[in-house]
């Protein structure tokens, strides 16, 4: 039986749904131009007022939001509250320059807990489990993020962070963790170092894990399930829409349910900004409905996903986005052939006798760039002739030409030699010409 952590909201009807989202987004857009310079401006350009906007079906009317909004408006640019309503601040960090700065008012992260706290009853948390939080606790949003969420449950939440796997493990035996949140690149190693300290994960009594805040594949989830014996949730958010707790996946793992009560999904095509046709991929677009610090209007996200409009068998009015397939910004070329890494990891995880870790290298230091992809080959294959390696490499090469017409240098390596991340694991590094 389904378990809803927030039913009166979750189970409503399409059409109440509607009615307070449109109700929700005239009083953000209100808040937003009243209180937010940017954002009366951008209106003003785009020759749109407040009274505009009567329906959700509206939203079409009113300007994007995107990264650089928040890099101008750094720090507090964005924040439609005075400070001494503010309660709480994190930043995400950017490749370059100044991280984007979010701030939260005491009902924000009352809101935030519950959308975290449904995300945890989504994937079958209740207040019986026992909740390992190992994202990063500090300015990234993951580990508060986790843990407040956690809390509102009713769950124990055991305030771990990331790192230092052999204290997890020994914590997970010894407090019974029934539930793991973090990086699923993170849930792997968890698993390598039980396997190394010879502890048996069937002895454990981990049931699920919600992984999230850095891509995967339905391979890698795979893996994870079978190495770890649980059902492994995917978990979407980010820090300028509010953290984790954006969507989720319930128990069918077909689809995150988006809280689209507070934050409303749009997918559009990244070139012109236009809506998709229902069902079909695009950016990801979010607006805040309810958020008091930063009233976020129609958010570019960069990440590729489609909304299914069907039901799902849960019970659950909230659509579901697709697990993402990439952002608009990663997708590589490589001598003319598009290809998201998501693509490549598909791929190696199909293969028997590779592991769940593999780096990219794009060297751009030529005209064209080319693709080295470096696959830590199973601890069993490694000690076996060299002739085996070498059908293997050759192998992997030939399923990357043929499925991704990409002509990829393959690179075994050994089991355990590429670089292990706590948080958000790097797949793709660039080798750049110097200028
Ligand atoms: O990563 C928030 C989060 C924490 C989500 C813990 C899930 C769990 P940021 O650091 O701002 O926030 O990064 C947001 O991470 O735009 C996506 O590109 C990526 N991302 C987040 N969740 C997923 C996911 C947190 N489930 C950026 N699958 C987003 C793929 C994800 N990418």
């Amino acid at each position: 039986m389904t378990v809803y952590f927030d039913p009166q909201n979750e189970c409503q009807s399409r059409e109440a749904l509607r009615i307070l989202q449109s109700r929700r987004l005239q009083d953000a857009v209100e808040r937003a131009y009243r209180h937010v310079p940017l954002y009366r401006r951008k209106f003003d350009q785009a020759g749109v007022k407040p009274g505009d906007i009567r329906s959700i079906e509206d939203i079409a009317k009113l300007p994007f939001t995107v990264k650089d909004d928040f890099r101008e408006q750094y720090p507090f640019g964005m924040f439609a509250v005075p400070m001494d309503r503010i309660i709480r601040l994190h930043a995400s960090s950017g490749t370059t320059g100044k991280p984007t700065v979010v701030g939260y008012t005491r009902e924000d992260i009352d809101l935030w807990s519950v959308c975290c706290a449904r995300m945890l009853a989504c994937g079958g948390g209740t207040a019986q489990d026992v909740l390992q939080v190992a994202y990063g606790y500090g300015l990234f949003t993951g580990g508060l993020g986790l843990h407040y969420g956690g809390e509102k449950l009713g769950a124990a939440v055991i305030p771990m962070s990331g790192g230092n796997t052999k204290k997890q493990l020994m914590l997970m035996q010894d407090f019974g963790t029934t539930l793991l949140a973090c990086t699923p690149s993170y849930a792997l190693q968890v698993a390598e170092v039980a396997a190394e300290e010879g502890i048996d994960i069937r002895s454990l009594k981990l049931k699920a894990g919600f992984f999230g805040a850095e891509p995967w594949t339905e391979e890698m989830r795979r893996q994870i399930e079978a190495r770890l014996h649980i059902k492994a949730l995917d978990i979407y958010g980010l820090s300028e829409v509010i953290g984790p707790g954006v969507a989720g996946e319930c128990l069918e793992q077909s689809g995150l349910h988006v809280f689209e009560d507070h934050f409303y999904p749009e997918v559009i095509n990244p070139a012109t900004g236009q809506p998709v046709p229902p069902g079909q991929p695009g950016e990801l677009v979010f607006t805040c409905l309810t958020k008091e610090a930063i009233p976020l209007i129609r958010y570019r996200t960069r990440d590729i996903s489609r909304l299914q409009e069907a039901a799902c068998p849960c019970g659950r009015v909230f659509r579901r986005i697709e697990r993402l397939s990439g952002r608009t910004d990663d997708m590589l070329i490589i001598r003319g052939v598009n290809v998201f890494p998501s693509q490549i990891e598909s791929v190696l995880m199909k293969l028997e006798g590779v592991e769940p870790n593999y780096l990219i290298v794009v060297d751009r230091t030529g005209v064209l760039a080319d693709i080295e992809v470096k696959v830590e080959v199973s601890p069993h294959l490694f000690s076996d002739e060299v002739k085996q390696l070498e059908a293997l490499r050759r192998r992997i090469g030939e399923e990357m030409r043929s499925v991704l017409s990409l002509n990829a240098k393959i690179t075994l390596v050994e089991p355990k030699s590429l670089e292990r991340a706590a948080g958000k694991v790097q797949r793709v590094q660039f080798v750049d010409r110097k200028s």
